[in-house]
């Protein structure tokens, strides 16, 4: 088999990838370890910044998106037992859409099916080679079969746990990284929205947060140990730490429901700096991870990966390797920027155990700074919506 870019993973990465190629003109093959229901029906995440609906518009994938998703124009910070709302639209004049990570899948590969385009779903044993040289391959196992896959260009999109990333040696290799002492407790409720809005909550018993994924669907997180396990949170329990979190004091409450999901996420901030190395790029979780709190782990990927295909359709148009060779810094700068951003709205809004009395007294004279200070909310405005 050959093809012009062998693309590793079928994420929100991979999948948009090989679609801005194809409109390029350009081939290639995506391979994916996981079947095709699984990949459609993983829940992850649900803020989609306005440059991503604009680039999956522009891209021709964004009509279920626009009549299903939800715009948002603000998000709200409760702490203290208020609530204070953050005017997206006012402070930037943009907005965010909430549309589940899985949608935005199924409408990449229904979009590359129809175009016929290729993806191997459950393929095994993937392994990469030559990447120094001008014919790297990938190698695998699909239907049983031992398969040779040789490209001009191999694309890492596997996610953290993939192969691609690995495939630098470790000598070539630049990694910058920070775990954090807590997870996320994350539940799926059969009820209508409690807000129509996302609410962060600091609280001293932890972090929470509201959000939806349909008008039927919410969507909750509480900060946990990430070492804990859900067997240990029965659903009343799970209640009574909510309601305890995002108490206010106008009568505002969170609608229960029937809970039909629970899991536990680790937290951690990580950048491989060597998003190249020969023939083999990285993009989205392959090359970075945020804390989810700043919502930008799905929208740092649709924008790497918007930067690859530029650089490679410049490439492929006789442009040289010019921009090739400046993804890197290019992606770069954007993904240390969502980095501090995703840090810093963790560190404002978890509790941390060995935080002294001094420091959760800064904690707290931090949030009455962001929602009391024009210039602090709209910092936190334009970060948000990617204003930048
Ligand atoms: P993905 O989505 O992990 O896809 C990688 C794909 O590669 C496959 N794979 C392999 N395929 C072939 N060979 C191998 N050896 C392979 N190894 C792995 C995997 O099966 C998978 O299908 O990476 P990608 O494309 O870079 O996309 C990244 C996003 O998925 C991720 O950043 C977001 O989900 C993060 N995130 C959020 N991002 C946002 O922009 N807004 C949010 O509101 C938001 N909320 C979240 C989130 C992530 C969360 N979790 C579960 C970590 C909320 C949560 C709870
Ligand atoms: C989600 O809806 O899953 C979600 C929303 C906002 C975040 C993280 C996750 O910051």
């Amino acid at each position: 088999m050959r093809t012009q870019a062998a693309i590793i993973g079928a994420g929100p990465a991979g999948l948009l990838l090989s679609h801005l190629l194809h409109l390029q003109g350009i081939e290639s093959v995506v391979l994916e370890t996981r079947s095709r229901a699984d990949i459609e029906s993983t829940i992850r995440a649900g803020v989609l910044e306005q440059g991503t609906m604009d680039i999956l518009t522009n891209a021709g994938v964004g009509e279920r998106m626009r009549a299903q998703g939800a715009l948002h124009h603000g998000i709200e910070l409760a702490f203290g037992c208020r609530r204070h709302r953050i005017d997206l639209t006012e402070l930037t004049g943009k907005a965010i859409t909430v549309y589940p990570q899985h949608e935005v899948i199924r409408d990449l590969v229904a979009a590359r099916l129809a175009a016929q385009g290729q993806i191997l779903f459950e393929v095994a044993d993937v392994a990469i080679g030559g990447i120094d040289t001008d014919a790297p391959t990938v190698t695998f196992t699909y239907r049983g079969e031992h398969e040779r896959l040789e490209a001009d260009f191999v694309i890492g999109c596997d996610g953290f746990h993939g192969v691609a990333r690995n495939a630098i040696p470790a000598s070539a290799r630049q990694e910058f990284q920070r775990t954090y002492p807590f997870g996320w407790f994350g539940i799926l409720v059969e009820s209508a929205p409690s807000s129509q809005e996302l609410i962060y909550a600091q609280h001293e018993r932890g972090f929470a947060l509201i959000s939806t994924r349909t008008p039927t669907v919410q969507r909750l997180y509480f900060q946990c140990d990430p070492h804990d396990s859900v067997e240990h949170w029965p659903d009343d329990r799970i209640w009574a730490e909510l309601h305890a979190r995002v108490e206010t004091s106008d009568g505002w409450r969170i609608n229960e429901g029937r809970i039909f999901q629970k899991n536990i996420i680790g937290m951690r901030s990580f950048v491989c700096t060597t998003m190249r190395h020969g023939r083999l790029f990285l993009a989205g979780d392959a090359a970075h991870i945020v804390p989810p709190t700043g919502a930008k782990g799905m929208n740092l990927a649709v924008s790497d990966v918007r930067f690859l295909a530029e650089a490679l359709d410049s490439h492929y148009r006789g442009g040289g390797t010019a921009l090739l060779d400046g993804y890197p810094a290019r992606a770069l700068q954007r993904i240390w920027r969502a980095e501090y951003f995703s840090w810093w709205m963790t560190r404002m809004l978890h509790t941390f155990a060995d935080a002294t009395p001094f420091e959760r007294a800064m904690q707290r004279a931090e949030l009455e700074n962001v929602v009391g200070s024009r210039a602090l909310a709209q910092a936190l405005a334009e970060n948000y919506v990617g204003a930048f």
